[in-house]
Formats: C-alpha cells, structure tokens, sequence
C-alpha cells in the first residue's frame, strides 16, 4: 500500500493539507517547496514556478497548482477545498505559523481546519522496505566513515577537526549532508551530552565521544562511538564498560512485542546501581525522516516495538568536571529479530 494510500484510510476528515517538508515527500516524494492537498477524489501539490517541473517529475501521478506570482496560497487553497466541497480539513497546526493559521483559516469560510495530532508521524513509525534500504545505506556510510576516519586523528588535534574530517568522509561515501549537527566532545566536555565542537584541544589519557549521523533519499542514520587515545585513565575505563554493557543489555532487550519502557529500563538498572543519576536522558528514540521521531525507548512508555519499527539504544553516562561516554547504534525491528545497521566496533579503541 502507498503512504498516500494509507494516508486516506486513516484521515477522518473531507481533505488534509501537508505543509511539513518531510511529509510532502513522504506522500508525495516530492522534495521542492509548496504544500499538499489531499482528499478522497483528488491529491494536488500547490507550488510555484521555481518547482513546477520538479514536481511534474517526482510525483508524476499528483495534480499540479501553480501559485501565480504575487498570489497567496490560503486564496488557492480555498479554491480546492470549495471545489470538492470539503467541510472539514486536518492541517498541521503543531506545524503552522500562528499567521499562517489565521490567513488559512480566514480564507476558508464555512469550513473547519482540524489539527492533524500527528497522523503522518504515526504512519511514518513503521518503515517499508524502501525507507529500511535507505536507512541502511546512510548507517553504512556513517559506520564506513567512522573507520575511515580513525587512522587518521590523534591527540593534539581539535575537536572541530574531527569533526571537519568525520563530515568530509560521509559526504565524500555518498551522504546528502549530516544528519544533525555532528557532536565530537573529548575529555571534560564529554560531560555534556549534546556539546557542540570546539577548538578544545584532545589530550592524551582522554576520551572523544562522536554522535553523528549520515543522510540518503531524505532518511537518516544515527551513531555514537566513544573513542581514547593514549592510555586512557582508570576512571574514564570504568565509564567506558559501564556504558558498553549497559547498551549490550538494551540490544539483547529489544523484541518485537515488547514495550519500549522495558528496553530502556534494562540499560538504566544497570548504570544507574553503578552511577546513580548519571544517565539523564531517554535510551533512544525511532530514526527517519526526522532525527527524532517515534518510537521513544523511553521510561515508562508502554508504547510496544512492531516490525518496521527503527530505533537507537544509546545509553550514556556524563560525570561533570570528569567526562562521559555514550555508544549508540540504530537498529531495525523485524518479524525474525534485530538487524543492527551499525557494523563498527564497540571496545574501547586507544589511539
Ligand atoms: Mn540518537
């Protein structure tokens, strides 16, 4: 079945209108600007003259409205919707300006816009085979550029450097870009678990965490590896094992059916007898066309693990004015068990 196909069965409203990127090329896959029209007898992209023939080729099977120069869209849209005699209408209002609301909803007289509660995002969770594949290559690439990249840095560069040269080596593997803002955090910064790189300079005895990720056909990888270099120091080893146990016991925990609070209850037990409230945040979360998307492999989420479903398990620990560690991998949810999509290895590289 289609996405728009599954998206029609699922609408309880006349007509939905998409104006989120990603979920015009999930209906769509149509990759330019504009927005969607959707209902029973017709589905129409509305755009103007910069996409008109982008459009006409990626979704050859879509109607196509052009946005006339100096033309607003609520004026064309308001066309569609009497045309096909619409009464009620989703719209993505966690999505939409508060303008662009208003606009939408004075040109719509006699007719209700409805928010949308995230059907899309809802059928987005569960991937095809076509979203697995994609998923599959940006992890490959991510994983192939990490093991390119570590005969290559050592102590004494910076952290922006690494960074620099991880990015360089997924685009130049096939990535469309970085999947989110690479994060390369070495010695004290490894304390924060989303610290941005910078010109700290890596020492010997340290460890570097890497949380990156590679793009393809719109669908993202997600990764951390946790590297040292020289001798790393005692405690810093204790932190590294911790960790890696802990997300071995989140992998093994993962099963079709069972809910996602329980995956991440594994891995935090674990830490948390170890290095009480030192694990901050959530296990991990479902990967796609967002970064961050649903499933959450969260604490008490009862939400259950389905085929199709791609999540990472990256449990971390951050210790201030010390440093942290944290390893993650995506991992894809199937009917005959879990395929990691993240090959590259997990003990603790010294370099
Ligand atoms: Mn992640």
């Amino acid at each position: 079945m289609s996405h728009l196909t599954a998206f029609l069965d699922a609408m309880q409203a006349d007509a939905a209108l998409i104006h989120r990127p990603e979920n015009l090329r999930y209906l769509a896959g149509y990759t330019g600007e504009g927005c969607l029209f959707i209902c029973a007898e017709a589905h129409v992209i509305l755009t103007d003259f910069r996409y008109m023939e982008q459009a006409r080729q990626q979704a050859p099977d879509w109607a196509l409205v052009q946005v006339p120069r100096g033309a607003e869209y609520p004026a064309l849209i308001a066309e569609q919707v009497k045309a096909h005699g619409a009464r009620t209408i989703l719209a993505e209002t966690d999505y939409l300006t508060y303008d662009g609301y208003q606009a939408l909803a004075g040109a719509l007289q006699g007719a209700e816009l409805v928010p949308m509660a995230g059907l899309c995002e809802r059928l987005r969770e569960v991937k095809d085979a076509a979203e697995l594949e994609s998923i599959r290559r940006a992890a490959a690439i991510a994983s192939d550029a990490f093991m390119n990249l570590l005969p290559r840095i050592h102590a004494g560069m910076t952290e922006k450097q690494v960074q620099r040269m991880l990015e360089f080596e997924m685009l130049e593997l096939g990535s469309e870009g970085v999947a989110f803002e690479t994060i390369a955090a070495s010695g004290p910064n490894g304390a924060l678990p989303h610290a941005r790189p910078s010109d700290r300079v890596i020492e010997s005895g340290e460890l570097l965490t890497l949380d990156f990720g590679a793009t393809v056909n719109g669908y993202r990888s997600d990764m951390t590896r946790t590297v040292g270099f020289g001798k790393v120091q005692k405690p810093l080893r204790e932190i590294y094992e911790t960790v890696r146990v802990a997300q071995q016991l989140g992998l093994d925990a993962l099963a079709v059916g069972r809910a996602c609070g329980d995956v991440d209850k594994a891995a935090r037990d674990y830490i948390d007898a170890r290095y009480p409230d030192s694990f901050g945040h959530s296990l991990g979360h479902g990967v796609g066309l967002y970064i961050h998307e649903q499933p959450r492999v969260s604490s008490g989420n009862t939400a259950v693990l389905r085929p199709g479903h791609v999540v990472t398990v990256e449990p971390g620990v951050y210790i201030p004015g010390l440093g942290g560690c944290r390893i993650e991998d995506t991992v894809i949810m199937t009917e005959d068990g879990v395929i990691n999509t993240i090959a590259a290895p997990k003990h603790l590289i010294e370099l």
